[in-house]
């Protein structure tokens, strides 16, 4: 706090990052994390942002959905002078809004390096029915080619699909309690749209990139299309208990590492189900391992891994004694309680 100005600090640089474990990435990010950092803030707040750009080329930041003075719009060129390496910004203006807004580089590749974060509004009042938990989820699509850790931001298909910066079974999965009401927002700023399914319920959309949509929320829908430079809200009561699957269903999507030069599809004359043309197609890949240890993990079955790629996570809608177990894990391995 300045008296009663809000103030942060992003640094604009490039951050290794790894989407599985062992999957190197050299992203674009700030302050060392790529997705960035989420600014969360509530409406009516002033706030003031100090915009260090440590890239080797020129930057700015856009403040996605914002209303502010054009001079804090973060358009190289229109609003500023673009910020030259090296150099900072200080952007000041006093929020009128709430909802889910998010901030991302204004040079169209350097998005595709990976710079964008969440830019969260509160409301002053808490917005009805009141929720339990709320969850921010940044979609990204990205071309890596084999042996390289350098996106290809050229490409116009993509093989590394992230949530929060982690490609499945990486993701960390949503956990709930049964009859908990859950909020969860999603952003996209990528070069696809992402249908973005929950398996098991049905929630509503209560919100888009421009705040918060007017209720009652009458349109119950179990997949929702977050289209590139929007955001969207939903919102559901988590009655159903089970391991439920929170994905894009862009079949694509739903992979890693995919890549065309691989060849024809391989023909074992062993196999009598190599016969069968196009055989294989499940790409079945079990990598418990390498999903870790996280607390959120707790008492999933072995090789719940198999399908789980891409964008794609877990929502958890647990008994009341699992969540302390996993609240448990989570206090013991130095994380915030759920
Ligand atoms: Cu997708």
């Amino acid at each position: 706090m300045d008296g009663g100005t809000k103030v942060f600090h992003l640094r604009a640089e490039p951050v290794r990052t790894e989407f599985v474990p062992g999957r190197v990435v050299d992203a674009w990010g700030f302050n060392g994390s790529v997705p960035g950092p989420t600014i969360e803030v509530t409406e009516g707040d002033r706030v003031r942002i100090i915009l260090e750009n440590r890239l080797p080329e020129m930057f700015a930041p856009h403040w996605h959905g914002l209303e502010v003075p054009v001079a804090m719009d973060g358009t190289p060129g229109i609003s500023q002078p673009p910020i030259r390496p090296g150099e900072s910004f200080t952007y000041e203006f006093t929020l009128t809004q709430n909802g889910t807004f998010f901030y991302h580089s204004h040079m169209a590749m350097q998005e595709m390096m990976g710079m964008i974060g969440f830019f969260v509004i509160h409301p002053r009042v808490a917005y009805q029915p009141l929720v339990d938990h709320d969850f921010g989820v940044v979609l990204q699509e990205w071309m890596i080619h084999p042996n390289n850790t350098v996106p290809n931001t050229l490409s116009m298909e993509y093989n590394w699909l992230t949530m929060n910066g982690k490609s499945a079974p990486a993701t960390t999965p949503i956990v709930v309690k049964q009859g908990d009401r859950v909020r969860i927002r999603m952003i996209n700023m990528g070069m696809d749209h992402h249908p973005i399914h929950l398996h098991g319920m049905q929630f509503v959309v209560t919100g888009t990139e421009a705040g918060r949509a007017d209720g009652p929320f009458r349109m119950r829908e179990n997949t929702v299309l977050v289209g590139v430079a929007q955001a969207r809200d939903i919102e559901f009561v988590a009655t159903n208990p089970g391991d439920w699957m929170l994905h894009c269903h862009l079949p694509h999507h739903m992979m890693n590492q995919m890549a065309s030069m691989v060849g024809p599809m391989m023909v074992d004359p062993s196999q009598p189900s190599a016969k069968v043309a196009g055989f294989p197609q499940d790409m079945w890949m079990p990598m418990d391992g390498q999903a870790g240890s996280k607390p959120e993990l707790y008492g999933l079955p072995p090789s719940w891994t198999g399908a789980m790629m891409g964008m794609m996570t877990l929502v958890r809608v647990v008994t009341p004694e699992t969540y302390a177990e996993i609240e448990r894990l989570r206090v013991a391995a130095g994380k915030e309680a759920l």
